[in-house]
């Protein structure tokens, strides 16, 4: 391909209308948001088992070192004076609707990238002559809303847009003019580029390239030879600031899955275990294929009359565990109760999610682990009922008669340690509670909505 085309090629826009945001520290913000005495302190949301891994860190919890992805145990060592908490999801996926709702207001062009991030085209509503006084607004909707900070960068190109919200975090609003642009661009370090992994970098990295200036300064050829032909070219393109990717409303996959139809009818548990198997099997192919892990899983059955069922399970986090995925797929099935001869088997995931990495594979964990605590992954879903320690994670949602909503800290035998507190009373003590004269209820999140 000729450089210079592809240098010339799609500087579609001459405005900066693409925006990014992306919510600071989203799963522990909403953590500080409904638990008041966790504001201004470092959290840490993710698996809480000796195996667990961070999902994200507070801001707080940050600056003592703690990151996404890090071992739960290697971030509480770093961040000893913080609270971990088990993932609220529900909660979650509440306050990402309501971002995603109140960013809608800005253009119908808004496309989520994932739970609590969106590209929106200014282009396309309203605001496109003035930018960055519709990202203040919107900024200042959303935390009015759910006193969430909501990062935001605005360029002439995706690129610009996420590399402008990354730049401007926490809490930050960074328009990028194109005349800026290079300015911007030039002095990253070329590992901030999306798409750009680790090994892309390290291959980089001994052509002495570490920012978008030497990587510009590389010749189209060189870039081929070093990441291949498609990635050359591509990084070729981002080294110049071209992207000419629309911001689509897209349609990304909702679930993945397969079926089979049997030749024959099948009948008896066993056959029919193992026609679920076989169907889990092709499912869990596709999942592998697609990445990440998924929330729910349904199954699908056709009797020999067509009359059809589906049974779903969720999961109290996302799992790409084979092992996991399998057991739910299997009590679905179960729950269908099959008592007559199928003619078809399906079975597919839904929620799906990126983030799926709650817990470290049991061979590469050099952290001990500590055993005091319970294993993160219930293999039955986390069902709403009297708390016990069985059932007990620390931040799930509770409820008693008389002292109202709370969280759970800890349970030690009958002896549960909860805070009395939700998102508008004032901070609460931890206290000790009986539960054998004082039961808690285990209770789903209050959610946000827009109208409140
Ligand atoms: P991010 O937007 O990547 O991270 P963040 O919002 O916590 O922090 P910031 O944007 O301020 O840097 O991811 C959004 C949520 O997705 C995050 O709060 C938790 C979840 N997540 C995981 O579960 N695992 C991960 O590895 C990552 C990166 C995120
Ligand atoms: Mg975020």
């Amino acid at each position: 391909m000729d450089p210079v085309q592809l240098a010339d090629a799609s500087r579609l826009r001459t405005r900066a209308t693409v925006l990014h945001a992306d919510a600071d520290s989203f799963f522990a913000a909403v953590e500080q948001r409904d638990k008041p005495s966790l504001r201004g302190r470092p959290v840490l949301v993710g698996g809480t088992g000796p195996r667990g891994v961070v999902s994200t860190a507070s801001y707080e919890a940050r600056r003592a070192g703690a990151r996404s992805a890090m071992s739960m145990s290697r971030a509480r060592r770093l961040s000893p004076a913080a609270a971990v908490l088990f993932p609220r999801f529900e909660a979650y996926s509440a306050y990402s609707r309501l971002i995603m709702a109140t960013l809608g207001t800005l253009s119908e062009l808004v496309e989520p990238l994932s739970i609590d991030e969106a590209f929106v085209d200014l282009e396309a509503g309203p605001f496109a002559d003035d930018p960055a006084a519709a990202a203040a607004d919107v900024r200042a909707r959303i935390r009015e809303l759910t006193a969430l900070a909501v990062s935001i960068g605005i360029g002439r190109t995706k690129l610009v847009a996420k590399l402008a919200s990354d730049a401007g975090k926490p809490d930050g609003l960074l328009v990028v003019e194109p005349a800026a642009e290079d300015d911007f661009l030039l002095p990253l370090p070329v590992r901030a580029v999306p798409g750009i992994g680790p090994a892309t970098a390290a291959a980089l990295e001994r052509l002495d390239v570490r920012t978008v200036a030497d990587l510009r300064r590389q010749p189209l050829d060189i870039l081929t030879m070093t990441v291949g032909e498609s990635s050359g070219v591509n990084l070729f393109r981002l080294a110049r600031g071209i992207d000419p990717r629309p911001v689509a409303v897209s349609g990304e996959r909702k679930s993945v899955g397969a079926e089979r139809t049997f030749a024959q009818d099948i009948f008896g548990t066993d056959l029919i275990a193992a026609a679920v198997d076989r169907v889990t099997d092709e499912a869990l192919r596709r999942l592998t294929a697609h990445g990440g892990g998924a929330r729910t899983v349904v199954a699908k059955v056709r009797f020999a009359d067509f009359t059809t069922l589906t049974r779903s399970v969720t999961l109290a986090q996302p799992s790409a565990e084979p092992a996991e995925l399998r057991a739910a797929a299997h009590q679905a099935a179960r729950a269908a109760g099959i008592s007559d001869s199928v003619r078809l088997l399906g079975v597919s995931f839904h929620n799906l999610s990126p983030h799926a990495q709650l817990t470290l594979p049991w061979d590469d964990d050099d952290d001990e682990p500590s055993l005091d605590v319970a294993d993160d992954v219930p293999d039955v879903p986390l069902a709403l009922g009297l708390l016990t320690e069985e059932n007990a994670r620390p931040g799930l949602d509770i409820e008693h008669d008389t002292l109202g909503r709370g969280w759970v800290v800890h349970v030690r035998g009958r002896q549960a340690t909860v805070r009395f507190e939700s998102v508008d009373t004032p901070p609460a003590r931890s206290q000790v509670v009986d539960l054998d004269t004082d039961p808690l209820l285990l209770v789903p999140p209050l959610t946000p909505t827009l109208d409140a």
